[in-house]
C-alpha cells in the first residue's frame, strides 16, 4: 500500500486537508481533488475559499516548480486536469445567482497560448457575477473574436494570455477593432500572469484585471458606467 491510500481525507482538519490537496494537485490526482472539494465544502467552507485556499494555491505551488525545472510539462497537465475536476464542481456554486444577466461577456485566450485554467476561473467568476459568458476556447485568431462578437453581440470583450511570446498579439486583436471602427463598441479586459496595467494600457484595453475576483468587479462596474452613459445619451 502507499502512502497516498493510507491517507484518509476525511479524517484530516482543514488546515492538513487544504495541505494534502496542494500535495495531490501536485500529483495530478484527480479523485482525490474531487473527494477533497467535497469534504471541505461539506464542513462548510464557500466555493471561493475552497478554489483559493486548496485549488489557486496548489497550482501556485505547481507553477513554481515548473518555472524551476522540477516539473514537466506532462505532471503539469496532470495537475492542471486535477485543477479541472475540482473547478468542475465549484463552477455551479460559483454561478449560482439566479438573477437576469446583467451583460454578456465573449472571452478566450489568445492565438499561440494553450493555458486555460485562469480564463476558465475568470468565466467562472464573471457567471457569479451575473454576466453571460461565451468562452471561445484557447488559441484564438483575430477572427475568432471577430466572428464571435458578430454573432454575440456581447458588451465586453476579455483576453487571456499566460505567455510573454503570446501577450502581444492582444494588440493585434484590439487594433484590428480599431480599424474596422468598431473598437468603442465593446469594453475589453485584458488579463493574465504576465501582463500589468502599464501592458494593459498600452494595447489599448479599456482595464487589465489582476485576478479572476478583479475581472469581475472590473466588469460589473465598467458595465454601470457604459448602462449609466446609454440612459445619459437616451
Ligand atoms: Co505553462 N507556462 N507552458 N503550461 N504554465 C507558465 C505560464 C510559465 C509562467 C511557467 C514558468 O515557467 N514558470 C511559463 C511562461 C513563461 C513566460 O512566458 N515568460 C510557461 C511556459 C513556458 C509554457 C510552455 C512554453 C512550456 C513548454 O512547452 N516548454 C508551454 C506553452 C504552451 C502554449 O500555450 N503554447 C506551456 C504549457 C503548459 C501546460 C499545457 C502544461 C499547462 C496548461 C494547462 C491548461 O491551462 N489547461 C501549463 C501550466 C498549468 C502553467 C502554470 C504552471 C500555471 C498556469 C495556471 O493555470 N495558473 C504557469 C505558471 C504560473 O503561472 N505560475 C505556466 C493558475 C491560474 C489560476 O492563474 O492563469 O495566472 P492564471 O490566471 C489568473 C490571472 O492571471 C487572471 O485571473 C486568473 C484567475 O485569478 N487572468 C485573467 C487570467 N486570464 C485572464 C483573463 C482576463 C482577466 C483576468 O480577461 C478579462
Amino acid at each position: 500500500m502507499s502512502d497516498q491510500d493510507e491517507i484518509i481525507l476525511s479524517e484530516l482538519n482543514d488546515e492538513d486537508l487544504a495541505l494534502q490537496m496542494h500535495d495531490d494537485l501536485y500529483d495530478g490526482l484527480s479523485e482525490e481533488i474531487v473527494e477533497g472539494t467535497n469534504i471541505l465544502l461539506g464542513r462548510g467552507w464557500g466555493p471561493s475559499k475552497v478554489l483559493d485556499e486548496a485549488l489557486v494555491e496548489g497550482m501556485r505551488i505547481v507553477g513554481i516548480d515548473f518555472r524551476d525545472g522540477i516539473l514537466f510539462v506532462p505532471e503539469v497537465l496532470l495537475a492542471a486536469n486535477a485543477m479541472k475536476a475540482g473547478m468542475a464542481i465549484l463552477r455551479p456554486l460559483l454561478a449560482e445567482t439566479g438573477a437576469e444577466p446583467i451583460g454578456k461577456i465573449v472571452i478566450g485566450t489568445v492565438k499561440g497560448d494553450i493555458h486555460d485554467i485562469g480564463k476558465n476561473l475568470v468565466g467562472m467568476m464573471l457567471e457569479g457575477a451575473g454576466f453571460e459568458v461565451i468562452d471561445l476556447g484557447i488559441n484564438n485568431p483575430v477572427e475568432a473574436y471577430l466572428e464571435a462578437i458578430e454573432e454575440h453581440k456581447p458588451d465586453l470583450l476579455g483576453m487571456s494570455a499566460l505567455l510573454t511570446t503570446t501577450m502581444p498579439y492582444m494588440k493585434v486583436v484590439i487594433d484590428t477593432l480599431k480599424e474596422k471602427g468598431i473598437r468603442d463598441d465593446y469594453i475589453v479586459l485584458v488579463g493574465g500572469a504576465p501582463l500589468n496595467e502599464e501592458f494593459g494600457a498600452a494595447v489599448g484595453a479599456d482595464a487589465y484585471c489582476r485576478d479572476a475576483a478583479v475581472a469581475a468587479e472590473t466588469a460589473q462596474a465598467l458595465m454601470a458606467k457604459k448602462r449609466l452613459l446609454a440612459s445619459e445619451d437616451a
